[in-house]
């Protein structure tokens, strides 16, 4: 059964509905440095991941048509935090961005400490429905993307791949990625089989990765 047919709701009605929620009240929560300042599980959460630059603060600012939600950080790999934020008044589902991964000159404490953060995170997080996993259209899935996917399979937490910077490739190099992408990601027990090509610069993408969101938080 598909998502479409368990909800009786179709794509065209779902991307209306993801928009108003998206232009409607999101406010920021609070910061997680540690698992202790988790906040209460009030809600279904969805959680944005990628490595550092990968386009993670200007897709939520984007998806969002706020440009100070997310900080578009110039020191790559410094925020080693969870960042929640509220959507919906009433409340109705949380964004949770999660620090970025990858970052070549982090020091080996700050890179197990992230470990240890978002693993704990990820198993721990009943109210955790789907991550979106960044992913930059130039490069595809390398290594360090390729440890997280590990992380969320192993965790079984539901995810989904979102292609970031789909404006700086060509039309025929973004098929070719997302046809790599799907092939890498075929037999992995917690990936979503389909692809979401975004570009935050152009606005490409962004009504249908808004309702795949509003989707992945209102199952169950
Ligand atoms: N051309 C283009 N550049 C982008 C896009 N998204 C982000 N960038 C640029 O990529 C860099 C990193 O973006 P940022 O959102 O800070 O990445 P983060 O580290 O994952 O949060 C910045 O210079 C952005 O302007 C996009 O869709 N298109
Ligand atoms: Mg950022």
């Amino acid at each position: 059964m598909n998502e479409q047919e368990s909800t009786g709701q179709d794509l065209a009605e779902w991307i209306e509905e993801a928009r108003k929620v998206f232009a409607g009240p999101i406010t920021f929560l609070k910061s997680a440095p540690d698992l202790k300042f988790l906040p209460d599980m009030a809600v279904n959460e969805v959680a944005f991941a990628g490595r550092s630059n990968v386009g993670k603060s200007s897709l939520l600012n984007a998806l969002t048509g706020r440009n100070g939600l997310a900080r578009t950080s110039n020191t790559p790999g410094r925020t080693q935090e969870l960042n929640f934020f509220d959507v919906g008044e009433p409340l109705r589902f949380r964004l949770v961005d999660m620090p970025g991964y990858g970052y070549a000159r982090a020091p080996k404490d700050m890179v197990r400490k992230w470990r240890f953060l978002v693993n704990d995170y990820l198993r721990g997080r009943a109210k955790l429905k789907r991550t979106l996993v960044l992913i930059d259209s130039r490069h595809g899935v390398k290594d360090v993307d390729a440890d997280m996917l590990d992380m969320l399979d192993a965790a079984a937490v539901s995810y989904r791949i979102v292609l970031t910077k789909a404006d700086k490739v060509k039309a025929s190099h973004l098929a070719q990625v997302i046809e790599n992408t799907a092939q890498a990601i075929r037999k992995r027990p917690a990936a979503h089989p389909d692809i979401i090509a975004t570009s935050s610069e152009k606005g490409m993408g962004l009504p249908e990765l808004r309702a795949a969101v509003l989707e992945s938080v209102t199952q169950g």
